[in-house]
């Protein structure tokens, strides 16, 4: 069974996440790297700002990653059964920009209660210490959600900003992972990434986050995709699965969403962010 293994089980229970595992080959993860820069080629907005969340819901090929078995498997052994997509995201730092991720808790201002999610980083480039791979505190996820400063400072690719303050870089480790590999991280660890100083893209095609069917969303309204099993709560509006790239309905319905996770991301906060 290609599930988690009890050991890596552990790993997650014990560090906060896993690494790696096999998801795509080389060539496949090339693939849709091609996919994300041809939307970036021909529809050069479509990707940017907010505009890299929810891409699932418009290319097939995107979409597609999200129901990998082998993905789900993983994720299975952690949450359960019953899966649901609840969102995508595009982490890319291109080469001399700023971008970086201040350490931060996923679980802080996205609303998805109880924590039964999990969150699954795909490599579609190699992700290493010269381009700016994360950094995880290893078991930082067994105490709760810690003080976040907002501080919307320049190149952060977080919402607001967000940062943990004082975390111990010697304590942290660096997650490593080849192109078509993936880590599953805990919503409660603290983590982030460093810059790109690579001359290549680092891609990250994140599922933001695989839930339980039982995590309702606190703070306002997600559209989600059933990925295994049932939805035996129903909290959430379903969405079909696109046919085509850029179709239309398709735009339509990612942009109420990319709407409504704006909603989501920013009561409360002193201002908006660029994402
Ligand atoms: O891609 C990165 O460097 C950070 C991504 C992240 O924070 C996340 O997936 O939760």
């Amino acid at each position: 069974m290609p599930k988690l293994s009890s050991n890596q089980l552990q790993e997650y229970n014990d560090n906060g996440y896993v690494a790696p595992i096999e998801v795509l080959t080389k060539n496949q993860a090339f693939e849709i790297r091609k996919e994300i820069e041809k939307i970036e080629t021909k529809w050069p907005d479509e990707l940017k700002g907010a505009g890299r969340n929810y891409v699932h819901m418009i290319s097939p090929i995107l979409d597609e990653v999200c129901h990998n078995s082998k993905m789900l498997d993983a994720v299975e052994s952690i949450i359960g059964k019953n899966i649901l997509i609840c969102g995508t995201t595009l982490f890319i730092k291109n080469p001399y920009e700023k971008g970086f991720v201040s350490f931060h808790q996923d679980a802080t201002y996205i609303g998805l209660e109880p924590h039964n999610w999990v969150t699954a980083w795909l490599a579609i480039t190699d992700a290493n210490e010269e381009n700016g791979c994360m950094r995880m505190w290893s078991g930082s996820h067994k105490n709760n959600i810690r003080h976040h400063e907002q501080k919307y400072d320049e190149g952060n690719l977080l919402t607001r900003g967000q940062t943990v303050e004082n975390v111990p870089l010697d304590k942290t480790t660096p997650l490593v992972l080849k192109a078509g590999q993936m880590s599953l991280h805990h919503p409660t660890i603290v983590h982030g990434s460093g810059l790109n100083k690579s001359n290549d893209r680092r891609i990250g095609f994140v599922v933001q986050s695989y839930i339980g069917s039982n995590v309702d969303q606190v703070l306002g309204k997600m559209y989600v995709q059933q990925a295994r099993g049932d939805d035996t709560f129903n909290y959430h509006q379903h969405t079909k699965r696109p046919s085509s790239l850029m179709n239309s309905k398709d735009i339509e319905i990612r942009k109420k969403a990319n709407d409504d996770l704006q909603r989501i991301f920013y009561p409360g906060s002193i201002k908006k962010g660029n994402f």
